[in-house]
């Protein structure tokens, strides 16, 4: 018995090799969050039915946006909130499969409350887990749809009011009215008890499927102690004395040992027909899937990672600014996973000359990290012969990799010498002027002003960059 508590799971990677970074033993969550206890027990039941190999988790946007870090099973990442229509695609294409849907309260109950109805409505085959922990997580802790009557968040500083915010919605109370659900139950993550009865009902509501006996929604109240400024058993003990009141625990509605087992049909459109599905083509108009563009021919692909402050995200905007002007086809994405709440930030640029196909940049030809997390982050991420700018004013660490371009650049205390810190993102650009050939150094200088209309701003930020650029060219010869 201690063996299977002790050992992982096998339905969990045995190494989290899709996390970015170099830690890949343990998950992203927060010390004390419910995020990985339910983790372990839907993983724990996957292998006990035998089923993993045939699962697909659909992840939400939220804390628990990189389910497909973790899970060995199928993966997918929804949009926020659309988890539920992800896994009604996927379990009607394929009903031999165990389809899981993942969401939080914002993602479930927000954004996203129009879809799991209609999901719930239409009594579709699958089994949706709801982790209510009464804040939204991810982005900080503001008020969800599930925050208590006088519970502090960020967007209700005084505590949520009756007059102003409504009653805390119960879900399990909602969708147990439906007709279609069979399995409809709430457990909380707040001892060991509870976590027993909790992974009663997560087997269940798998079983359910497995047996194909339709929808099952299993909502579990579930700590997050970073978002309550709370300790990890004072969460807990949250959950008992305050977060129970408003949502009761048990079994809301459980039909599943009076309905037949469902018939799932496979929907499938014929080939010849996805085209016009798709708005694409005219059926009969010689549509060939091969002669559609996929852009191969992207010149850059830059990670931009540092502390908020830092002017990380400005650089990204700027290079892509450069670029439109450059007549180059550009993307800028900032990145905002759950690593926001260490005050990092992250951006994405593309500029190519033929079309941009995704403006992810998951295999970076440039790395600028302007702190250490950053660079330990992304190092791994950057393409052999790639290039990593990293500030050796603020990282005590070098890069690792021997199979790159590095290059060390002091740009915080270029800055800091120039008379601000806040300067040093000036200072890269420059460099990046003069190490590639994809921005005209007169280019840029005509786009500074347009960005620092303030006259004194103006030419400190040129002073900085003719620094990068000189650095930057030195560096190239
Ligand atoms: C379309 C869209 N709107 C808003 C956001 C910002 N956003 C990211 S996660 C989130 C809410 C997450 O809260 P919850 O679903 O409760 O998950 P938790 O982090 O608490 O587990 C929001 C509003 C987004 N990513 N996409
Ligand atoms: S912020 Fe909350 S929900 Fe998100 S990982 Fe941390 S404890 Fe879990
Ligand atoms: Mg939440």
């Amino acid at each position: 018995m201690s063996v299977k508590i002790l050992s992982k799971s096998e339905a969990f990677y045995d190494t989290y090799e899709r996390r970015p970074g170099s830690n890949k033993d343990q998950t992203h969550y927060c010390p004390g969050c419910g995020h990985g206890i339910l983790h372990k027990l839907i993983a724990e039941a996957l292998v006990d039915f035998g089923v993993t190999k045939n699962s697909i988790v659909v992840g939400p946007v939220g804390c628990s946006v990189f389910t497909h870090y973790y899970f060995n099973a199928g993966n997918f990442q929804s949009a926020h909130g659309r988890a539920p229509a992800v896994a009604t695609g996927v379990k009607r294409s394929l009903p031999e499969s165990i389809v899981l849907s993942y969401q939080g309260d914002g993602d479930l109950a927000a954004i996203g409350g129009n879809e799991i109805l209609h999901a719930a409505n239409r009594g579709e085959a699958i089994t949706v887990f709801f982790v209510n922990n009464a804040i939204y997580g991810m982005t900080g802790g503001q008020m969800a749809p599930t925050t208590l009557i006088g519970q502090k968040t960020t967007t209700t500083p005084y505590g949520r009011t009756l007059e102003n915010e409504g009653y805390p919605i119960g879900m399990s109370e909602i969708i147990s009215q439906l007709a279609s659900p069979v399995y409809v139950e709430r457990v909380m993550l707040a001892d060991t008890r509870s976590i027993n009865a909790a992974r009663k009902a997560v087997r269940k509501g798998i079983e359910n499927q497995v047996e194909k006996k339709g929808f099952s929604f299993i909502e579990v109240l579930s700590t997050c102690p970073t978002g309550w400024k709370m300790t990890a058993p004072q969460a807990e003990e949250w959950i008992k004395t305050t977060m129970l009141e408003s949502f009761p625990l048990g079994v809301y509605k459980d039909i599943a040992d009076q309905v037949e087992p469902l018939i799932l049909h496979k929907d499938t459109v014929p080939s010849r027909r996805v085209p016009k599905f798709l708005g694409l083509n005219q059926e009969g108009e010689g549509f060939d899937i091969s002669q559609m563009k996929i852009a191969e021919d992207v010149d850059q692909e830059i990670k931009i990672a540092g502390f908020g402050g830092q002017g990380v995200l400005s650089l990204g905007v700027w290079l892509s600014e450069i670029g439109m002007r450059e007549d180059l086809k550009v993307s800028w994405i900032p990145s905002y996973g759950p690593e926001m709440r260490g005050g990092t930030a992250n951006c994405h640029v593309k500029l190519s000359r033929t079309d941009i196909g995704s403006p992810l940049v998951t295999h970076s030809n440039i790395l600028i990290a302007m702190n250490r997390p950053s660079l330990e982050k992304f190092e791994a991420d950057v393409v052999e012969g790639g290039v990593i700018i990293w500030d050796n004013s603020l990282i005590d660490i070098e890069p690792t990799r021997k199979d790159i371009r590095n290059m060390p650049i002091p740009a915080t205390q270029i800055a800091k010498d120039l008379g601000t810190t806040r300067i040093s993102n000036v200072v890269i650009l420059g460099v990046l002027a003069g190490i590639t050939d994809f921005l005209d150094p007169d280019v840029v200088q005509r786009v500074l002003p347009i960005i620092f209309k303030k006259k004194q701003l103006l030419s400190i930020n040129l002073k900085a960059f003719q620094k990068g650029l000189e650095l930057g060219r030195e560096l190239a010869n």
